[in-house]
């Protein structure tokens, strides 16, 4: 034994003490989004089994008519939250608009939105896929929340994270108090603080995480800037190496625990890239700066941006600080095309 055992029950109860003023409702999401992380943790493990177990006929072991994981972790979240509160409104990637909060359960001042499974195409192949979470408090008048307490800038944030639904499953999370990483032990079916104040290394190792496949549709300044990091402009004699999960919670994961780089920018086919500002690069860039690192669309901070609609897209870049400006030098040497 080199550390003492701390649940997530535990650490967040202790967190909270630092905040004499601080009600619990904070807290109380925190813990209901852990539960909701093993539910949906229970059901990812068991999706390769889905066919072996009989489930044909469509309906599971409790009489539910079986559902696609994503809707099921979409459902999850949804319940684990309802009426605890604490929320005014939700809103989730699997949703168009705002989620209400039923008019039979009481409200709280805060505000949740969700990716419930992303990178959920990977399923099938039992590649790691990942829940993200994002807190905001509500800024409307309105008793039960409006699209307007959805649509704030990332840096209002008051919480956010990811779980990991990999080899292990791993919630991490911030309060804007540094980043803790927790490990679920499914023997005792609790999250254990196994990565406490985790900071990127800086630079760290020398990485890059972007989907090439999409160079045909990249402008001269991302070709080259690829061809950088390859060294196959003759620049770089330390050449990167390539690391592409293609879920961008594993890809986080491994760049906040590594260091390096992972970009998913704009290109022509979609200049506005393909992550959704609200519920992914938003949370992933508080835990990103929380850490100590870096996360841009490009322009500006990924938390300054204003945001317009719930589903909005943007670019992503993100990694250790000096990575992150070895990106932004060789980007700006290479004169940009338009791109729309
Ligand atoms: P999803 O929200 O439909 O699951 O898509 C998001 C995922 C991210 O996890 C990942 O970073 C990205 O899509 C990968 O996209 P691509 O397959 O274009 O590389
Ligand atoms: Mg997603």
């Amino acid at each position: 034994m080199t550390r003492s055992v701390v649940t997530i029950d535990r650490h967040i109860i202790e967190m909270e003490r630092r905040f004499p003023e601080a009600t619990g409702a904070l807290s109380n999401l925190l813990y209901d989004m852990a539960l909701a992380a093993k539910l949906i943790a229970r059901e990812v493990r068991q999706a390769g089994l889905v066919d072996i177990l009989g489930t044909t006929d469509k309906v599971n072991v409790y009489g539910e008519q079986l559902k696609k994981l994503d809707e099921y972790a979409h459902d999850v979240i949804f319940r684990a939250f309802d009426h605890s509160g604490v929320l005014c409104v939700m809103a989730s990637e699997e949703a168009e608009g705002p989620i209400a909060i039923p008019e039979r359960f009481p409200v709280g001042k805060y505000v949740l939105l969700y990716d419930p499974l992303d990178g959920s195409s990977n399923i099938d192949a039992n590649v790691p896929v990942g829940t993200i979470f994002s807190i905001h408090r509500k800024v409307s008048d309105a008793e039960r929340g409006t699209l307007e307490d959805l649509l704030q800038p990332g840096f209002r944030q008051v919480a956010a994270g990811y779980v990991l639904y990999g080899a292990a499953t791993m919630l991490v999370y911030t309060t804007g108090q540094g980043v803790y990483g927790f490990t679920l032990d499914p023997s005792i079916g609790e999250f254990l603080l196994s990565h406490p104040e985790i900071r990127m290394p800086s630079p760290g190792e020398r990485i890059y995480s972007v989907n090439e496949g999409n160079t045909l549709h990249w402008d001269a300044a991302h070709r080259r800037l690829v061809d950088h990091l390859k060294g196959l402009d003759g620049a770089n004699p330390k050449p990167f190496s390539l690391r592409y999960v293609g879920s961008l919670v594993a890809d986080v994961h491994r760049t906040l625990l590594y260091g390096g780089l992972f970009f998913y920018p704009g290109d022509r086919k979609n200049p506005q890239g393909k992550l959704r500002l609200l519920f992914e690069a938003a949370p992933i860039a508080f835990l990103v700066e929380q850490a100590g690192g870096r996360a841009t669309d490009g322009r500006r901070r990924i938390l300054d941006i204003e945001p317009e609609s719930l589903h909005q897209r943007t670019p992503l870049y993100l990694g250790s600080p000096p990575y992150m400006e070895l990106l932004e030098r060789v980007l700006a040497e290479t004169p940009t095309e338009a791109m729309a």
